[in-house]
């Protein structure tokens, strides 16, 4: 079956053209790099059916790669969003202190930090700014960030008061977000960000789930570093000790 008439049938996109098509099966080579069936991880014999259904995933993924990057969808930031307070919960509670509390150096944070931070965010930074978009439009810039506000909302609490307050915050501040019920032409409503400029709804609400994911990247790699000597002559594999790009809060 062509790639065309694959993409076509199965997944419902505009049949490609000559560009796009040479671009898919670039990307099918890429994707193809991977076993066709991963007998050693699986330890079984696939049969055709089984065997099929992975091709067919991998056929997807080359698809997914052709139409390029994913817009904004409200359903998928909510389902992040909502997500990222258990991953929290379930990486970081009752971890010895060792790995929680520990930062990168001066000016630096540690994952304790980084919870209060992204708490200081529900409380100063998303919703907020969406209720302005929404009430103000461009006329009236967002409340500058406070990026070092945490320091003084997290004193004297516990890691794990930190865990329920983000996770009780982040509720509440989604079901104000559902209930707004926001329209796609809401989504385009314009913001003035007070160093960016001019913004839109729906870029804030991407931006908040990828903030959080920068943040979990960042958890992991501040943890990652406080092994970064334990795990000796390894050190050169774990792209995580190598990572130089988010380097600052
Ligand atoms: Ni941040």
């Amino acid at each position: 079956m062509s790639i065309a008439k694959f993409a076509h049938d199965r997944l419902s996109i505009p049949k490609l053209n000559r560009g796009t098509l040479r671009y898919c099966q670039q990307a099918i080579t890429r994707v193809s790099t991977v076993p066709i069936w991963p007998q050693k991880l699986h330890k079984t014999y696939p049969t055709h059916a089984t065997q099929n259904r992975y091709n067919q995933h991998l056929w997807k993924i080359a698809v997914h790669e052709v139409r390029g990057t994913m817009e904004h969808n409200l359903h998928h930031t909510i389902s992040l969003l909502t997500r990222t307070p258990a991953a929290l919960n379930a990486l970081l509670r009752d971890l010895p202190e060792a790995w929680t509390f520990r930062n990168e150096g001066e000016n630096t944070w540690s994952a304790f930090d980084v919870v209060g931070h992204l708490i200081h965010g529900e409380c100063t930074d998303w919703m907020p700014r969406a209720r302005m978009v929404l009430q103000f439009g461009e006329t009236k810039a967002f409340e500058p960030f406070d990026r070092w506000g945490q320091e003084r909302d997290s004193q004297r609490k516990s890691l794990a008061q930190l865990l329920d307050e983000f996770a009780r915050l982040r509720s509440e501040n989604l079901g104000e977000l559902r209930a707004l019920n926001l329209r796609p032409e809401d989504l385009e409503r314009r913001g003035r960000h007070p160093a960016l400029g001019v913004v839109t709804l729906s870029e804030l609400l991407a931006t908040w789930a990828v903030h959080d994911l920068t943040h979990l990247h960042q958890i992991s790699r501040v943890m990652a570093h406080q092994y970064r000597e334990a795990v000796g002559p390894w050190s050169e594999y774990l792209g995580v000790l190598q990572c130089a790009g988010h380097s600052s809060p």
